[in-house]
């Protein structure tokens, strides 16, 4: 059976363009149930262990440099189907490529530049969520 429950944060880009309000809105709208939710900001190690799975990418550094460089948004949503359907609600990683009215096509600036991470299995969605929230943050 498919899980319940996904993982995203809303990337330093979006929060400093003012999109927290629109891209939790189209969220909630989408029929995602915040369970978990936090106003953060990474350490640069914090962001590496985080994308510790990019690690030998070329872009890592970049990255980490980025999602350290201002606060994110952080939550924990719930939803039949969670993870599948938020990556259809936030579209494919380049917002060149992602399709019209999804969260990157309307917000994202560039393929580093996103606007917003969600989970892409089951297994990382835990993961993540437990990265960033104990049990006494999460609200079912
Ligand atoms: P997604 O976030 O869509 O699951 P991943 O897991 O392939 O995409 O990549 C994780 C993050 O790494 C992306 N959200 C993006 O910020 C960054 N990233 C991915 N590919 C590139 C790239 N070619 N250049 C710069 N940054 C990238």
């Amino acid at each position: 059976m498919k899980g319940n429950r996904t993982f995203t944060m809303i990337k330093p880009d979006a929060v400093k363009a003012g999109h927290i309000g629109a891209i939790l809105a189209k969220i909630n709208e989408a029929g995602f149930k915040i369970v978990a939710m936090k106003y953060t900001k990474l350490s640069a190690e914090k962001a590496g262990e985080f994308y510790a799975v990019h690690s030998a990418r070329p872009f890592y550094g970049e990255l980490v440099e980025f999602m350290s460089s201002g606060p994110i948004v952080a939550a924990i949503l719930e939803k039949d189907n969670a993870v599948e359907d938020f990556r259809d609600l936030i579209g494919a990683t380049n917002p060149a490529d992602a399709k019209p009215g999804t969260i990157r096509a309307m917000f994202a600036k560039n393929i580093g530049e996103n606007a917003i991470h969600g989970s892409d299995s089951d297994e990382n969605a835990t993961i993540e969520g437990t990265f960033h929230f104990s049990g006494t943050e999460i609200f079912a």
